[in-house]
């Protein structure tokens, strides 16, 4: 891969988006190479939690590529469009938990990567905006959808209409991020929560995961029903029978389903 790195450890996976010289900005070629890795990543498993970066220290995605953008036609626009959407909610819908190392710029598109996955922690330079209304584009990777369910929709407005730019901390603040760490110690603290995710019960992570997904799109008597399903599934595993008599038992539970 010429865009992307990905390297595996202890049943973690760390994804680079690697274009220094556009500020890791997604065109299509990384797009690509972001689908066929993921694509090859769901498949995996030895590969629980999935942790997505940017190369470099100063950007995590500066958003879509503008310069491929700016001749682009409408047919073309489209084909970029597709693409997208096949790898943010390829990302979105992992059965792995996906945190974003948001390690710097995240604007537009990078904003959005950042929000298709299920955690995201930022270093304290981090700085989040979705500025394509300054750019005669409205979000289209998702942002104005997703935005306003982690922040609200009067937050998710005043972002895409004013394109202000906003700091890590208030990017936590507002619940667009879950914590914020030195720039030095991200990687450490995203695999310090993915060891304590997988400490836990897998496929039970990836059902809870698929329930609170599924259910935010749904009416609450849906949600409910669907996680009464997810529940039931939870019941023919042998996470469910260890973990329980683990706890009886007063002794540590091994854990094993994915
Ligand atoms: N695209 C292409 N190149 C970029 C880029 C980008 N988004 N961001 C930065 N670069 C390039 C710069 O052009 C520069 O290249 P050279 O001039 O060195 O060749 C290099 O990265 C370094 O950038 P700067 O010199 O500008 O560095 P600074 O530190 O001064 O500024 C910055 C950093 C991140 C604040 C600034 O580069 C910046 O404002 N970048 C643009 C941020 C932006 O507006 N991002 C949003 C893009 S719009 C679609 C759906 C959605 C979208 C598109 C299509 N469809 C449904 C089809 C999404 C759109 C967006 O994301």
């Amino acid at each position: 891969m010429e865009n992307l790195r990905l390297e595996v450890a202890e049943q973690i996976a760390l994804v680079t988006i690697d274009r220094p010289r556009a500020l890791n900005a997604l065109n299509s070629a990384t797009l690509r190479e972001l689908n066929d890795c993921l694509r090859e990543l769901e498949q995996r498993k030895d590969v629980r939690v999935i942790l997505l970066t940017g190369g470099g220290e100063k950007s995590f995605v500066a958003g879509a590529d503008i310069s491929e953008m700016v001749n682009a036609t409408p047919a073309e626009g489209r084909a970029m469009a597709l693409l997208a959407d096949e790898a943010f909610c390829r990302l979105e819908n992992m059965p792995q938990v996906t945190i974003a190392a948001v390690n710097g710029y995240a604007l537009g598109g990078g904003c959005e990567i950042a929000m298709a996955c299920d955690i995201r922690i930022a270093s304290e330079n981090a700085k989040f905006a979705q500025p394509e209304c300054g750019l005669g584009i409205l979000p289209g990777f998702g942002g104005t959808q997703r935005l306003a369910r982690l922040v609200g929709k009067g937050r998710a407005k005043e972002l895409i209409f004013t394109c202000d730019r906003i700091d890590a901390q208030e990017a936590w603040r507002i619940g667009l991020v879950n914590k914020v760490v030195p720039q030095a110690e991200l990687l450490d603290a995203c695999r310090a929560m993915a060891r304590r995710i997988l400490k836990n019960g897998g496929y039970a992570v990836t059902l809870a995961k698929q329930a609170i997904n599924a259910g935010l799109d749904t009416d609450l008597a849906n949600g409910l029903k669907m996680e009464a399903d997810a529940f039931a599934l939870s019941f023919s595993t042998h996470d469910k029978k260890e973990g329980m008599t683990a706890f009886l038992e007063k002794r540590p539970a091994e854990l094993t389903d994915f």
